[in-house]
């Protein structure tokens, strides 16, 4: 079989993109900000097991938001996994105290340095600013913590300002700095000038991204950084945080396999459990059109789309269902058509021929919405249709 994908392949080739993006899942510290999400601490624990199973390179958690939080944060520091656990708290030294007693060697500590927030959240100064930035990536590093600093709502800041309290951190030999797009304001472009605008002034300094959903722009935003030289994306199991949330980790992870062609050892066909998981502990449920991993994400309705995708499922499927998880069904309904009464008939046994199958499509089409049979479909059945239309497979 030819790949279907390949002259799109051409086009979303990056010859000059980035060689490695690696993840940082923040489904802990983000995804429990999501209104009414609160995990357990045995939920915590099980989550960031299969968090390292998948592959994810950091995880993050917050063990300054309540004693449970801290619990949970040391016992999956035990834990030994491969994912760097990183400790996300306030820019302030109390919180790197608290991140220290879980036994942390990774930490992550924002500040808001937009004009709004400095002035109406923190009532601070610039200077204010500058001082508490340096002063607690000092204080991590002299405790032997890994640092990655957040400059909150950094978007929204004034350039220069930005600027500067970059090269500071970078003084103070902080590890890492997130950039994060806090209000969910920037476009695919804005963002590649903000990344580039930091990268100018840091050199190599490792940079995230971290960037909210508000107007959708989410996960555009977040690889628009990283062709721009950020080398980690932050993202949650399906996508939980503040308000609208940020990229979720299935698209994320299936962006980097399938679009950027990015060598990786993710478990993709984890990703439709992940999901489900975090639906059940959360009680969200996860919208049927969620790319990869919703319910209709491969579910095929037209009488068109039918017909070409028992021939090929690549027709009308970016990927293979399976490798993410999840699975390919047909709905027979009003729109079914020929083809698709004849493949109903064969999985019930039944010979159609031309005229019963045209019989069966005008009777599916008096169904209403609720009637519709939704059937996984599976390779046996898809041959049995084919050599009753009297189709090769191809
Ligand atoms: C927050 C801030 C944050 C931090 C991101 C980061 C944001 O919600 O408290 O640490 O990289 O969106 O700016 O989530
Ligand atoms: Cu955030």
């Amino acid at each position: 079989m030819d790949n279907a994908n390949r002259y799109a392949d051409t086009y979303n080739a990056t010859p000059t993109g980035p060689a490695h993006i690696r993840i940082l899942d923040s489904t802990l510290r983000e995804g429990e900000q999501h209104p009414h999400v609160s995990f357990s601490v045995k939920q915590r624990i099980q989550i960031a097991w299969e968090l390292d199973h998948f592959g994810v390179d950091q995880i993050e958690i917050s063990p300054v938001i309540s004693r449970d939080h801290a619990e949970a944060t040391k016992t999956i520091i035990k834990q030994g996994l491969a994912a760097d656990i990183v400790a996300h708290g306030r820019a302030l030294k109390g919180d790197i105290d608290t991140i220290l007693d879980c036994g942390a060697s990774w930490c992550a500590a924002y500040l808001g340095v937009s004009d709004v927030h400095m002035r109406d959240k923190l009532r601070i100064n610039r200077e204010e600013a500058v001082r508490r930035a340096v002063e607690t990536v000092e204080y991590a590093k002299s405790h032997g913590l890994k640092i990655r600093f957040t400059v909150e709502d950094g978007s929204r800041a004034d350039p220069e300002f930005l600027a500067r309290i970059c090269k500071e951190l970078k003084k103070a030999k902080v590890d890492r700095i997130s950039l994060p797009d806090t209000a969910g304001i920037m476009l695919p472009h804005g963002m590649r000038r903000y990344v580039r605008a930091v990268r100018d002034v840091v050199g190599d300094l490792p940079l995230d991204v971290h960037v909210h959903n508000d107007i959708g722009f989410a996960l555009a935003n977040a690889f628009a950084g990283c062709e721009a030289g950020a080398d980690q994306i932050h993202t949650t199991i399906n996508g939980i945080g503040e308000r609208t949330g940020i990229p979720t980790l299935a698209e994320v992870a299936t962006a980097i396999h399938y679009l950027y062609k990015i060598p990786n050892e993710f478990h993709l066909d984890m990703l439709g459990d992940l999901s489900r998981l975090i639906d059940t502990y959360t009680q969200i449920s996860t919208h049927e059109s969620a790319p990869l991993v919703g319910t209709a994400a491969f579910k095929h309705k037209a009488g068109t789309h039918l017909a070409a995708v028992l021939r090929n499922p690549a027709a009308y499927e970016p990927i293979p269902p399976g490798a993410v998880g999840n699975y390919r069904t047909i709905v027979f309904g009003e729109l079914a058509g020929k083809t698709g009464a004849a493949y109903l008939a064969s999985l019930l046994g039944l010979d159609a021929d031309k005229a019963s199958a045209e019989r069966l499509a005008e009777g599916l089409k008096t169904l209403h919405m609720g009637d519709i049979l939704d059937i996984p479909l599976v390779d046996g059945a898809k041959r049995k249709v084919i050599n009753q239309t009297g189709r090769d497979s191809g």
